[in-house]
């Protein structure tokens, strides 16, 4: 008996346009709205899956923008993919490296889609289909970067009395170093022990403010500083990384295995921040994060403020993740003002839960995504052929 392999029919890539709860303050940009971009993906025996890829503040983060990951699955992905075997995942990735360079986010969006149909046809989460679920929640970081100290002390106050958050990333790197040292010291100082305190400089600082920067924060009490200069100067990050007790920690500069692999061998970090999208996908991101197991270095896991279609993506590749050192800050649905799911993640006593169910876990309002949808021309459903 013949049985029909299921080919990848049609893959669509949209974006929405989200507001965000309260103005976003980062070194490189203020965010008011976030705009993920959703792709759907539709099998031969009807099959369906979702995806998202998502960055920050438009091109200022990062390579990528909102609208080069549409052009870039719409023009080049999809056609590369289209006719092709669905559940023959490395052989998808293989053929989108092959017709793009560069360009993760739109990579990691159409496997995402990719690795929830196929849960979806086998009846498996994620979880599953990448060795089995170990943690059913993890600790979950909020960022404060509201741009102020008196209203992130009481943000953060808000989060603790309510179980929501009592790690807390803050957004520095704008300021003179010496102001932020300052903010960051009038902020451990409110919360005390009831919180641990972290901070994100995103690439803004010299080597020469860095010194300053880390020798100022280790004194006020703050636990780990997140990408303290630019991602390629490695040197830098080593020279940082051995001379402070505060642990420091790589994003930007982890774009993928190889990335990861110079980051070890410089030894150039204590603690890999892995973002999915970041890697280039779900399969890379795992390669970052076994590269930094094999090379004792502490795992956390990272967000590009993705709303809830990401984040369960990354709650399920983390969940079969045997030792998070430095927790989570799987956060990115909490700071939009809608959810797009039908049911939104769970969030209770400081944690965020792995979703139950098949693929992903989730399923997308197609009211939410038609209303936040920036081209409204065409609706899910019309999509969808609902
Ligand atoms: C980043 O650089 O880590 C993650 C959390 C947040 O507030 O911003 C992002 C990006
Ligand atoms: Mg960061």
């Amino acid at each position: 008996m013949v049985t029909d392999v299921p080919k990848i029919d049609q893959i669509d890539a949209f974006i929405l346009d989200i507001p965000t709860i309260r103005g976003h303050v980062l070194s490189m940009t203020t965010m008011r709205t976030q705009s993920p971009v959703i792709v759907r993906l539709r099998c031969s025996d009807g099959s369906e899956g979702i995806g998202e890829g998502t960055t920050i503040g438009g091109l200022s983060y990062c390579p990528e923008s909102p609208e080069s990951i549409v052009s870039a699955i719409e023009t080049y992905l999809a056609p590369a993919l289209i006719g092709q075997e669905a559940d023959q995942i490395t052989t998808a990735i293989a053929l989108m490296d092959r017709h793009a360079r560069g360009n993760r986010i739109a990579k990691s969006a159409v496997e995402m889609a990719l690795w929830d149909a196929l849960g979806k046809r086998l009846g498996a989460s994620v979880a599953q289909l990448f060795g089995g679920q170990i943690a059913q929640d993890m600790p979950v970081a909020w960022t404060l970067a509201s741009g102020n100290s008196d209203t992130d002390i009481a943000e953060a106050q808000a989060m603790i009395a309510s179980h929501r958050h009592n790690i807390f990333k803050l957004k520095i790197g704008k300021r003179a170093v010496r102001e932020d040292v300052a903010h960051v010291g009038r902020i451990k100082a409110a919360l005390g022990d009831k919180a641990s305190i972290r901070v994100d400089v995103n690439q803004a600082w010299t080597l020469a403010d860095a010194r300053w920067g880390l020798k100022g924060l280790q004194d006020v009490g703050c636990e780990l500083v997140e990408q303290p200069v630019q991602a390629r100067y490695l040197n830098a990050m080593a020279e940082l990384t051995r001379s402070y007790e505060i642990a420091v920690m790589a994003d930007e500069a982890l774009g993928g295995p190889e990335d990861a692999l110079a980051v070890a061998s410089k030894k150039a970090a204590d603690v890999f921040a892995v973002k999915i999208a970041q890697s280039g996908g779900l399969m890379r991101g795992r390669e970052v994060i076994s590269i930094g197991q094999a090379a004792g270095i502490a795992l956390y896991g990272g967000t590009m403020l993705e709303s809830a279609v990401g984040t369960a993506a990354a709650l399920q590749l983390f969940s079969t993740v045997e030792h998070l050192a430095w927790g989570t800050e799987f956060f990115g649905p909490l700071l939009l003002t809608d959810d797009i799911l039908t049911t939104p993640l769970t969030y209770r006593d400081f944690r965020v839960v792995v979703p139950d169910g098949v693929g992903l876990g989730v399923a997308l309002d197609p009211d939410k995504t038609d209303f936040y949808r920036r081209d409204k021309t065409r609706s899910l459903r019309a999509v969808a052929g609902a």
